[in-house]
């Protein structure tokens, strides 16, 4: 069966090397499927829908491969991606996987190490210009520790900012437009990760040398994981055009990084999100890829990665039918009408300074009684949102 919901390459959705490959292992218990080999699974994914792939530097050649092999590798990846019409947007650098990165890579305490990861980026960031790829994700799995006595936070966030002050100076002389995307995640697999949260990201690509360049790719696990919104991490993003790139998954709170297929968990949370990004409810819409971070329950065989791929694409899409339905209802625009009223024109006083709005805003005769005794019909709003969810309205 067919409908509107299934995805084409205009939706722009994208899955990583890693995720539809995922051979579901886990520290418990070893793969479950077989390896799909890259060019298998350009194909898959473009019969399912894909717009494109994205991928590792080691997701695609194995590390330590020589150089021959290598420009054997990318070639046939290339003339897959070509012959299967997917684009490449984002490449990315495994630091995490080698027992070199296990102190961190760009927050190693060994210079060397640090100059190494810096030099695995640079050929990772040349495969991805070979391929086409326009963003660099930059997850730092292994920046972090477990014991505070190892190093100083202050001398790892230098170190983190030198390595991608040089990696930003070293793309632009190269001539290369491209654009870094920062992931945070707040633990796991170390005890603790530096700058685990967006929102500390978001400052800290205000310290570096060239800002301009680097913004954020937040995930929904990783945000879910300690409690926090995923919404509002791509909100305060995207309101400063932060939103670089984004991973698309699901979580329940506070667990480990599950990975989830995309609104499997907290349905309402992933509506809003969707309702963010299409622009429904004010503001652009995110035109970037949107790209799934996830992989299939460890029950599952092959079929069932593609029903997860499937699945993950179309409830984007059903979410993003339901965000376009719940704003053009004119209850919720009357709703949210009445809340935002402005009949004084008070809003003006305070969107800029001067004397005269100062003296306005100071000598203003307020009532916060009656201010306060007017309810807010969010009850009523958030049912409606439900009502639509559930198919009822
Ligand atoms: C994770 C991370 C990774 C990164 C990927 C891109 O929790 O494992 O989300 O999947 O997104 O390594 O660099
Ligand atoms: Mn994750
Ligand atoms: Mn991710």
């Amino acid at each position: 069966m067919s409908d509107s919901f299934d995805p084409t390459p205009d939706d722009r959705f994208t899955f990583g090397l890693w995720t539809v490959g995922n051979p579901g292992a886990d520290p418990f218990g070893p793969r479950v499927r077989p390896s799909i080999s890259p060019t298998e699974i350009v194909a898959g994914l473009a019969k399912v829908g894909a717009y494109g792939v994205n991928l590792h530097d080691n997701d695609l050649v194995p590390f330590g491969a020589s150089a021959a092999e290598r420009d054997r590798i990318v070639a046939d990846f290339k003339q897959a991606c070509e012959d299967h019409g997917l684009a490449v947007p984002m490449a990315t650098t495994n630091l995490f996987s080698h027992p070199v990165f296990r102190d961190g890579a760009f927050t190693s305490s060994n210079p060397k190490v640090r100059a190494y990861a810096i030099q695995k980026v640079m050929r990772s960031i040349e495969t991805g210009i070979e391929l086409g790829a326009k963003i660099n994700v930059f997850w730092g799995g292994r920046e972090g520790l477990e014991t505070d006595a190892a190093k100083d936070t202050r001398d790892a966030i230098k170190w983190y900012r030198e390595c991608l002050d040089f990696l930003c100076a070293w793309t632009k002389d190269q001539g290369w437009e491209q654009k870094f995307a920062l992931e945070a995640k707040p633990n796991e697999p170390r005890s603790e990760i530096f700058l685990p949260t967006t929102g500390h990201m978001l400052h800290f690509i205000e310290t570096l040398e060239h800002s301009e360049m680097c913004g954020v790719n937040p995930e929904t696990a990783h945000e879910n994981m300690p409690g926090l919104s995923m919404v509002h991490a791509v909100a305060q993003a995207m309101e400063v055009d932060k939103l670089f790139h984004i991973d698309l998954n699901a979580q329940k709170i506070g667990r480990y990084d599950q990975d989830l297929r995309f609104g499997s968990e907290d349905v309402k949370g992933a509506f809003f999100l969707v309702r963010l990004l299409e622009g429904t409810g004010g503001y652009a819409p995110y035109t970037g890829p949107l790209h799934f971070d996830s992989h299939a329950y460890r029950t599952e065989d092959i079929d069932g990665v593609w029903d997860f791929a499937r699945g993950s694409m179309r409830t984007y899409k059903i979410l993003a039918a339901k965000a376009k339905v719940f704003d053009a209802d004119p209850e919720v625009q009357q709703l949210l009408a009445a809340t935002h009223a402005d009949p004084d024109g008070v809003a003006g006083l305070m969107n800029s300074y001067s004397g005269s709005n100062a003296a306005a805003i100071s000598d203003m005769a307020h009532d916060p009684e009656a201010m306060a005794a007017v309810g807010h019909r969010y009850e009523r709003l958030d049912q409606i949102a439900m009502e639509h969810l559930l198919g009822v309205r």
